[in-house]
């Protein structure tokens, strides 16, 4: 493992990733909501924002929009990815190298990994190589650890998530990001199994600000080092509001009531 408190991805060893590759894995209609939220610009604006430490975009709007916000932003290039108009066993398109990761200035790389699909084992393979690739180019790792398939009936399930924890640390990535289980104890089993890998929530569908944030505060509170975030924040008519409830609960362990207040 790299030391990666040290890199751009970890503020005091945490971690606020501001997921905006929805427009690839989920389509257009997760933008029905606000509508504004389609410009990429709108959510590399709210990224600028102290607390976050990385945005998470595709190698297109990476391309062309990173360039505008070098200076301001860090940097993780997803790897892998697919649309939603696939519709077979799950699998992840490796759409980038970590080599034009680093070239467009990417300071750390992430990568989906769907244990238990049938395509596991290509998609462990493809992770293989682009952990070796980070590896040369001291970039950082981060696997969305998402167990699914015909075989896994519910891809939350403490266990299945203990499991997702265990796969990142098994495979060589710094930090996974996985789904929330549904309860502190069943996250501080995930941190358990995951040893020096960071786990980092996965933020999910929109849901109220004391719901999302409570379930942020369990994580933080079950050992886990921060989040994973798309829909919580920018489907949210003030994504900077949200950001600055975060900031308090993650990095400075205030509770959900003092954030909500703040
Ligand atoms: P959200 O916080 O909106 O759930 O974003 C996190 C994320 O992992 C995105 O990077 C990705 O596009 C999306 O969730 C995938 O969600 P799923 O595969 O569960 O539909």
């Amino acid at each position: 493992m790299i030391p990666i408190d040290d890199t751009p991805l970890c503020r005091d060893g945490k971690v606020l990733i501001l997921a905006y590759d929805h427009g690839l894995e989920h389509g257009p209609v997760d933008f029905d909501e606000v509508p504004e939220s389609a410009d990429p610009e709108r959510t590399f604006e709210a990224a600028t924002h102290p607390a976050v430490t990385s945005i998470a975009v595709q190698k297109g709007i990476a391309e062309a929009y990173y360039p505008s916000y070098e200076d301001d932003l860090d940097l993780l290039m997803k790897l892998n990815g697919t649309s939603n108009l696939w519709m077979g066993e799950p699998d992840s398109a490796v759409n980038c190298t970590v080599e034009q990761a680093y070239d467009i200035g990417a300071s750390s790389v992430g990568f989906t990994l769907y244990g238990g699909s049938n395509n596991e084992i290509e998609m462990a393979e493809e992770f293989a190589t682009a952990q070796k690739d980070a590896r040369d180019y001291e970039l950082p790792v981060v696997m969305w650890s998402y167990p699914r398939g015909q075989g896994l009936k519910n891809d939350t399930a403490p266990g299945t998530i203990a499991y997702a924890a265990r796969l990142a640390l098994e495979l060589g990535a710094d930090v996974a990001k996985v789904k929330f289980p549904g309860s502190q104890s069943a996250m501080e089993q995930a941190v358990r199994m995951a040893g020096p890998t960071k786990v980092v929530m996965s933020g999910g569908s929109k849901t109220s600000d004391r719901a999302f944030l409570e379930d942020v505060k369990e994580t933080i509170d079950a050992g886990g080092k921060g989040l994973a975030v798309g829909r919580n924040v920018w489907q949210r008519e003030d994504p900077t509001r949200i950001l600055d409830a975060l900031e308090q609960v993650i990095f400075e362990e205030a509770s959900v009531d003092e954030a909500l207040a703040a």
